[in-house]
């Protein structure tokens, strides 16, 4: 299998954590397509996903999976993983939570594109100011939540920690931790796993 990402992705870096944490480093081959947006064009991006995104799993057999949560699941279940709990409460409590976790990183991406990549005199701050609202929020509700977070992660707090490491990574300026304590000591304790520090967005 071949995964194909960009080391800035977080929603790549959900796919790689589950990588290592599954133990299938040597099953999944790592090709970085570099830098992906909205407003580029990568034509053999879009033969394996018709939406131009990261990441893509291209199995064996020439199918390709996209996206992460498709992604994440599947490879939770070849390898027989433990990322998906079947009991009812707690697999969807730990799929809500990565909804909420996907939902703030399109947030975040959305408006990153928006910073970066959109000339100034046509940036839309209403847009913006909006979006920034629903994120804040979104954090309030994991600090609300985290005391009840999985000891041991499941997808839901692997797509969390993704989440705050992209707000360090991108959103350095609007500090998550102010205002946070427990998910800030939350995300120090998470940040101590291999899995974690080996794929820090750069
Ligand atoms: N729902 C998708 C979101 C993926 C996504 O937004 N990826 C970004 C990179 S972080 C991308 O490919 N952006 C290019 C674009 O928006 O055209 C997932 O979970 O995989």
């Amino acid at each position: 299998m071949k995964l194909h990402f960009a080391p800035a992705s977080p929603f790549a870096r959900k796919v790689r954590i589950l990588i290592k944490e599954l133990g299938l480093e040597e099953s999944v081959a790592l090709h970085d397509v570099g830098a992906v947006t909205p407003v580029s064009n990568n034509n053999d991006l879009n033969l394996i996903n018709p939406l131009g995104m990261l990441p893509v799993l291209v199995l064996d057999n020439g199918d390709s999976l996209y996206d992460s949560p498709v992604i994440c699941e599947y490879l939770n279940h070849i390898a027989d993983g433990v990322f998906y709990p079947t009991d009812t409460d707690r697999r969807f409590r730990t799929l809500r939570l990565q909804a909420l976790g996907d939902g703030i990183l399109d947030l975040s991406v959305a408006m990153r594109y928006e910073i970066a990549m959109r000339p100034e005199n046509l940036q839309w701050q209403t847009w913006l100011d909006f979006q920034d609202e629903k994120v804040q929020r979104g954090l309030d509700t994991l600090e609300a939540l985290c005391n009840s977070f999985e000891a041991s992660p499941l997808i839901g707090e692997i797509t969390v920690a993704c989440v705050l490491g992209y707000r360090d990574f991108r959103f350095a300026d609007v500090n998550w931790r102010d205002g946070r304590p427990a998910l800030s000591e939350w995300f120090d304790q998470i940040m101590l796993r291999d899995s974690l520090i080996e794929t820090v967005p750069g």
